[in-house]
């Protein structure tokens, strides 16, 4: 059986949700998208909204969290713009553009180096591996279709080293850290 134990509305389908301690505040927060364009930030207790956003361009993407020097970000993209804001008031802290509207993103240590990278896969089936500064460490075109529902790290081969798995429901790909790609299967 399931309980509410909060709710609330917005004018706008809600795109991706996240829960965690994301302001790093010691407590479960909820932070979600919206297909207006904002990311609201509510506490998990009661639902009490902490901030939302100016209304950013749409469509949004994932939501994920990136720890930069012991400080906590959001990770977000509206059309084809990355986006990282504070946790705490939810101000643009850093932007970059890309060639096309952002489908999926992700962060993980793709390369081992105990800094997470930002993995990203847009429209124009460019993907992207950038750096918590937002330079791009490597791009490819890699054409999946439908757009892969799976950006995953993982030392698949147990040599020590993680591998980058890029996938939808009928292919994958996994690359190097450095973006050599090692294996398809289509
Ligand atoms: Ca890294
Ligand atoms: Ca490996």
């Amino acid at each position: 059986m399931i309980v509410e134990i909060w709710s609330q509305s917005v004018p706008n389908r809600i795109q991706d949700s996240i829960i965690g301690d994301i302001s790093a505040v010691g407590v479960h927060e909820v932070a979600f998208s919206t297909w207006g364009g904002k990311i609201y930030l509510c506490r998990g207790e009661d639902g009490k909204r902490k901030w939302e956003t100016e209304s950013f361009t749409y469509p949004p993407s994932s939501l994920n969290l990136l720890d930069i020097c012991g400080e906590r970000y959001l990770l977000a993209s509206f059309a084809d713009t990355l986006r990282l804001l504070s946790t705490n008031k939810g101000k643009k802290f850093r932007d970059t553009s890309l060639d096309s509207v952002i489908l999926r993103t992700n962060v993980s240590d793709i390369n081992g180096d105990g800094h997470n990278e930002i993995v990203v896969y847009t429209k124009g089936n460019q993907l992207y591996v950038l750096d918590d500064t937002f330079k791009v460490l490597w791009n490819k075109n890699v054409s999946l279709s439908p757009s892969p529902s799976a950006l995953l790290s993982s030392d698949i081969d147990y040599d020590g080293r993680p591998e980058l798995l890029v996938g939808n429901e009928d292919s994958f790909s996994i690359f190097s850290p450095s973006g050599l790609i090692l294996f398809e299967e289509n």
